[in-house]
């Protein structure tokens, strides 16, 4: 089918040279063995470019279907009972939201996301989504989150899910089980994989599972296989950063086992996705320019007779040129329209369908509703090597909506049919039901016998059992080494070391237990050496796909930067986002692929809950298991870096997160304990948990652990260290945590040296966990008027502790404040509150008033509240302390 050139009059002789060219170029394609014209047309490129001829750049291909007519796979099985488990599955999945909403009124759901992705889904589900076996570890697949019902729909037709269940979409707390608005594992652990609903969450999750697979295979965990991860996404949802932010490490690690499907509806929630421009085209150029093997599935296998025709590319040309608005407004018009607008432009493209009657026109499909386009293209990704795929393929919004829906942009939020939509979608896929049945929305299953229920269980059983399914593969792991974290209970012996530091040796520890450290993933954002982690490049190697292809400049250094195919540091390079998808693909090993893999990821502190907490919202919800240590910690510990840097808000932004469990230790000692008792909760007893540990850069001596903590430390505070003047009249509590721990202890000292006050500290590990327990213990007891009331672990902490109580923390004064209700006596709260700035550690606790005279000065204020002082003691000892009074306030400053 060759195309010709533009013919202009003066140039008749050169028109004459290309069509020579064009002719031996067609021969070639007819004849020559198969990729040759591929390979004359790049080495013509080289060729041209040695030559200093300009080559004329461009990512984009025509507004056609990527894979030719001719070299289609053919769609194997019965397209006619395809079609009809299809319908129903469209039919069940109306229904539900449907009828959700008659009867709660604003319940919610979507119909139009899922009308335009079911034959998308549908044949995945009839010819590629393996589950997962004994044998095979299965297919992954990310739904696009909005298309939830047809995912439910299909799986009450295979019986997985009761009409009840259907009955109760979106009201999850009825009798009988509800289902979930959209994929969640935490809600539906059994049947849910991955969260897909936070748009651009599943895309670069996706991303780094489909690496984090070859990881396991590279370093021999799990057996080669030709396991897919499909992520089915949205046209609208590509403009999230997330989406396209990670597609070239994709191509970089040649993730030819990685398939993007994007249902290009070219619609999102208000409006066109693109309506001046072309979405289909812009995606195509970057994924292509990424690196990408981009399949696009424009058009249906009744548009290909019109393409035959096109020999001169006309039609081709004519379809490249309209802009989105133009082709959502099409989907609207009568044939007559579009054989007007589209056609009429040419009186060759008149021609081409003037034999075609106008709703024939009208009733052209999309290639992504042409179940043989999609089956062809899914062939060619699956069998694609070298590179990831993405599928392209242009769909209508609210299919099957006719008039009340298809194409409008108030279709995605519809929720209600009328009963004249119902009956037209009722006819269009043949359902068998009367009018007067159609009105009530029934649900329906075909009977066992039928052939549509035997070919759809046939097609499971083939591809291995159902998809979605969530399972916990992993056995529990066997009991710790005895001695695996003494060391770190002994202190330092006068050594300065940070907690960092002795995170990091726990670490290394860990990595070389012969139980455990297979399965340590550390991961990290090129903070490596910020943290003192560079002796670990040597030890386990940073995984590269490709090995080390070159000698390291620091080669000769004991500490030099490996890089090995059995590599075990995921050195992610700067990306937060894409860490802590490493982060979920290895914490949710234990269920995909049977795999305790334990991930540690560090990062910087401040740059971690703050910048992608949607992200570790989602790691919840997959009940992803692991550590994420939140490294150069606390808002004045982090010297010099300033006011994007210090972090004094991660433990607030911690607490919403329910299975979060937020530590601030300011001990070697405590992080061996949180450490151990966490790998045993989460790989022994199976919790589904996740940690965040802060870890610090402010070195000093590490004391041995005191007999007795371990509970406390776990359970989020203990006295650390009794008043040794305890006879004095005069008594506090002073609660300290991270490295501000030590700041207490100095004001213990000058309140007993100089004021005469007794001051037991305490070492609060974790304000989460005593709130946690407080919230609990309140609810119980309400609940329960008439038992003995339980009593929250911080009120039993401080039943016998004497005096008046001041807390300080590297965090919002917020942190110890919620815990204060089930304290004895008021609470004075010292805390970070404000922007942090440049300077020294010193000279930022007296910024923030955290440091030891601050804590001595709330003390005597406390004090003297408790009429146990007078002013005059405070007054003298602002002056002695040589506290500015008229020094800005850090929270407005
Ligand atoms: C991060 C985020 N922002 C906003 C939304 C709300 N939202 C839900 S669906 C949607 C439109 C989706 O459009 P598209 O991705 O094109 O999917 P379609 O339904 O058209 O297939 C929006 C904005 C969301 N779910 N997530
Ligand atoms: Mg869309």
């Amino acid at each position: 089918m060759a195309v010709s050139p533009v013919v202009r009059p003066e140039n008749l002789d050169e028109l004459e040279e290309i069509w020579e060219w064009i002719e031996s170029f067609d021969a070639v394609v007819e004849h020559g063995k198969p990729g040759l014209a591929s390979r004359i047309l790049q080495e013509l490129r080289s060729r041209a470019l040695s030559s200093g001829v300009q080559v004329p750049f461009t990512a984009n291909t025509p507004y056609v279907n990527t894979i030719h007519v001719s070299q289609q796979a053919p769609l194997p099985g019965d397209q006619e009972i395809e079609r009809k488990i299809k319908s129903l599955v469209r039919w069940n999945a109306l229904a539900m939201v449907v009828r959700a909403n008659r009867e709660e009124h604003n319940i919610g759901g979507h119909i139009s996301t899922y009308g335009s992705v079911a034959t998308l889904f549908e044949v995945g589900f009839d010819h590629f989504f393996r589950a997962r076996t004994a044998e095979f570890e299965g297919d992954t697949v990310y739904f696009q989150g909005h298309a939830a019902p047809g995912v439910y729909s299909r799986a009450f037709l295979e019986g997985r899910l009761t009409e009840t269940n259907l009955e109760n979409f979106r009201r999850e707390l009825r009798k009988g089980g509800g289902l979930s608005s959209y994929p969640h594992p935490w809600l539906m652990p059994d049947f849910w994989e991955f969260p897909s609903v936070s748009m651009g969450l599943s895309p670069i999750m996706a991303i780094y599972q489909a690496r984090f697979n070859r990881y396991l295979e590279d370093r021999g965990l799990k057996p080669k296989t030709d396991a897919k991860v499909w992520a089915f996404l949205g046209d609208g949802e590509t403009d999230e950063p997330e989406t396209l932010g990670a597609i070239t490490l994709a191509s970089r690690e040649r993730l030819d086992n990685l398939i993007f499907v994007i249902n290009c509806n070219l619609q999102r929630l208000d409006g066109p996705v693109r309506g001046n421009g072309s979405i289909v085209q812009e995606l195509e150029a970057a994924f292509r320019g990424a690196g990408w093997n981009v399949i696009k599935v424009l058009w249906g296998s009744d548009w290909d007779p019109l393409f035959e025709q096109d020999t001169e590319g006309l039609l081709a040309k004519r379809l490249g040129e309209m802009v989105d608005g133009e082709y959502q407004k099409l989907i609207v018009e009568s044939g007559a329209y579009i054989r007007q607008h589209v056609f009429g432009v040419d009186p060759r493209l008149l021609q081409m369908v003037e034999n075609i009657p106008d709703d024939r026109l009208h009733a052209l499909r999309q290639g992504g509703h042409d179940p043989r386009k999609v089956y062809a293209a899914y062939k060619a990704a699956v069998e694609h090597h070298g590179s990831p795929t993405v599928i392209l393929a242009r769909t209508i919004k609210g299919y099957g909506l006719g008039e009340a829906g298809e194409g409008r942009n108030v279709t995605h939020q519809q929720k209600k049919v009328d009963e004249d939509t119902l009956r037209h979608f009722g006819e269009r896929f043949g359902l068998p039901f009367t009018e007067d049945q159609i009105a009530q929305i029934p649900f329906y299953r075909p009977p066992e016998d039928s052939s549509e229920m035997k070919y759809l269980r046939e097609c499971r059983t083939r591809l291995g059992g159902y998809v979605p399914q969530r399972k916990v593969r992993a056995k529990p792991l066997p009991p710790a080494t005895p001695e695996l974290f003494d060391e770190f209970l002994t202190g330092s012996e006068g050594r300065d070391v940070s907690t960092t530091m002795a995170f990091v040796g726990m670490l290394r520890k860990m990595l070389r237990d012969p139980e455990l450290g297979k399965l340590v993933v550390p991961i990290v954002p090129d903070e490596a050496r910020t943290f003192g982690m560079e002796s670990l490049f040597r030890l386990v190697g940073i995984y590269s796909s490709q090995g080390q292809l070159y000698e390291p400049v620091d080669m000769n250094t004991l500490l030099y930067y490996k890089e090995a195919k059995d590599g075990q540091i995921l050195e992610e390079g700067i990306t937060e986002a894409g860490s802590i998808s490493s982060f979920i693909a290895a914490g949710t090993a234990y269920a995909t692929h049977g795999i305790n893999t334990i991930p540690f990821f560090i990062f910087y502190s401040m740059f971690g809950l703050q910048r992608v907490n949607d992200l570790i919202w989602a790691a919840a919800d997959t009940r992803a298991r692991g550590f994420m240590l939140g490294g150069t910690a606390g808002r004045t510990t982090l010297a010099g870096e300033g006011l994007q840097h210090q972090d004094g808000n991660s433990h607030v932004l911690a607490l919403p997160i329910p299975t979060l469990q937020a530590y601030d230790p300011a001990f070697a000692y405590e992080i061996a304990v949180i450490v151990e008792d966490g790998i045993d909760r989460m790989y022994r007893k199976g919790e589904a948990k996740f940690y965040y540990i802060t870890v610090m850069n402010e070195p000093y001596a590490m004391p041995p652990m005191p007999e007795g903590c371990r509970e406390g430390i776990l359970k989020g505070m203990y006295r650390y260290k009794a008043a040794v003047n305890g006879k004095s009249k005069l008594h506090a509590q002073l609660f300290g945590s991270g490295s501000i721990l030590r700041e207490a202890l100095k004001a213990q000292e000058i309140l007993a040296e100089k004021y005469g006050v007794a001051a037991d500290v305490w070492s609060v590990t974790s304000y989460k966990a005593l709130y946690t327990d407080g919230i609990e213990t309140e609810r119980w007891n309400m609940l329960h008027p008439a038992e003995k009331p339980h009593v929250p672990y911080v009120t039993e902490c401080l039943a016998n502790a004497p005096g008046v109580l001041v807390a300080a923390t590297d965090y919002l004064k917020a942190l110890p404040h919620m815990v204060a209700q089930w304290m004895p006596r008021r609470l004075a709260s010292l805390g970070t509150d404000g922007f942090g700035r440049s300077e020294s550690r010193a000279s930022l606790r007296d910024f923030f008033e955290v440091d030891a005279k601050f804590i001595t000065l709330a003390t005597l204020h406390e004090l003297l509240r408790e009429g146990k002082i007078q002013a005059s003691v405070v007054q003298k000892a602002i002056k002695e302390l040589e506290i500015d009074v008229a020094k800005p306030d850090p929270f407005t400053s």
